[in-house]
């Protein structure tokens, strides 16, 4: 049962440094971190980062750079001292620090998902970083909610409504289990305030490598199939639990589970799959919607302080 095995990983991390299960990494002299475009013969990765408590991730550098600008305030207030915003764009990858907090966009899918996680989790181990938090913050499909709810992510599975991330290791398949840290799952709902002009709910995620047929969608390039396919698999989804569909989801579980670092995804819906596929928001709804999920993880790094 792979659940156990990985039982024995999550949390055991010494010391709350995270460990990376690599022996070869030991006999590297310099790792340069090449999507990042960062290495250790050339950066002081521990003076650089070894201050890092959480990590945000989501798909655009645009959307990490303007969470970091809006909690630099509340940061600084609470912490009495006025912090410096740096920042190290590479060209895939944009990164965003101010204080302990660092923001990096992932791109969208899995694969520009598990590069970057690859190489921040190696950045957070030759940082020395203590005990972090990871977090996606991302945008979303609707299955039956109301486009503006915020999701939080309890459980990520495939297209198939498998709870695991499958990798292909030398041609053989490996299948991970997308579980997420149900504590967290439970404190970031405990943050939404009864005020907030939103639904924030808790559900499984689909994770999927395509946004078009690859979400039943219609409206592709290529549609092999009719709306009542359409609309059978997305009941199928909602009979199972899932609230969401995105791109990312079962990989970032997965990955952060094997490494043993806690990490939480909190997504809104830009619509009801139900309803449509075409995203048809204004510019200006959309980007109210998208500060949701970072509001919640703001709340959270503030009080997590
Ligand atoms: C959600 O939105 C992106 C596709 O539009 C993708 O990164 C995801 O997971
Ligand atoms: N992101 C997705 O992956 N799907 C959607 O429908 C909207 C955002």
């Amino acid at each position: 049962d792979l659940s156990q095995i990985f039982d024995q990983y999550f949390n055991s991390n010494e010391n709350g440094l995270v460990r990376l299960r690599n022996p070869n990494l030991k006999s590297l002299d310099h790792d340069f971190l090449y999507h990042l475009e960062l290495g250790t013969n050339d950066h002081d990765f521990v003076k650089m980062f070894g201050d890092v408590k959480f990590i945000c991730t989501g798909g655009t550098a645009i959307r990490m750079k303007n969470f970091i600008n809006s909690i630099e305030p509340e940061l600084s207030k609470k912490l009495k001292t006025k912090l410096e915003i740096w920042q190290h764009s590479s060209s895939r990858y944009s990164m965003y620090k101010v204080g302990p907090v660092l923001a990096v966009n992932h791109g969208i899918g899995v694969p520009s998902l598990q590069i970057l996680l690859n190489e921040l989790f190696k950045l957070m181990y030759y940082a020395k970083m203590k005990n972090p938090v990871i977090f996606r913050i991302g945008t979303c499909g609707g299955v039956g909610i109301t486009p503006g709810t915020v999701v939080i992510t309890n459980e990520g599975v495939d297209e198939e409504i498998n709870p695991y991330f499958v990798q292909v290791v030398l041609g053989k398949k490996i299948h991970l289990p997308a579980t997420l840290d149900r504590q967290l799952v439970r404190e970031l709902k405990a943050l939404v305030n009864s005020d907030d002009p939103y639904d924030t709910i808790i559900g499984k995620t689909m994770c999927t490598s395509d946004f078009y047929e690859g979400q039943g969608r219609l409206d592709g390039a290529f549609c092999k199939h009719t709306i009542a396919d359409k609309m059978d698999y997305l009941a199928k989804l909602q009979e199972a639990g899932v609230v969401n569909i995105e791109m990312e989801c079962t990989a970032f579980a997965a990955l952060t589970y094997q490494a043993g670092i806690k990490a939480g995804i909190c997504c809104v819906a830009m619509l009801d799959r139900f309803k449509g596929d075409q995203i048809r928001t204004s510019n200006e709804v959309r980007k109210q919607w998208e500060l949701r999920p970072q509001d919640i993880i703001s709340r959270y790094i503030l009080r997590h302080l």
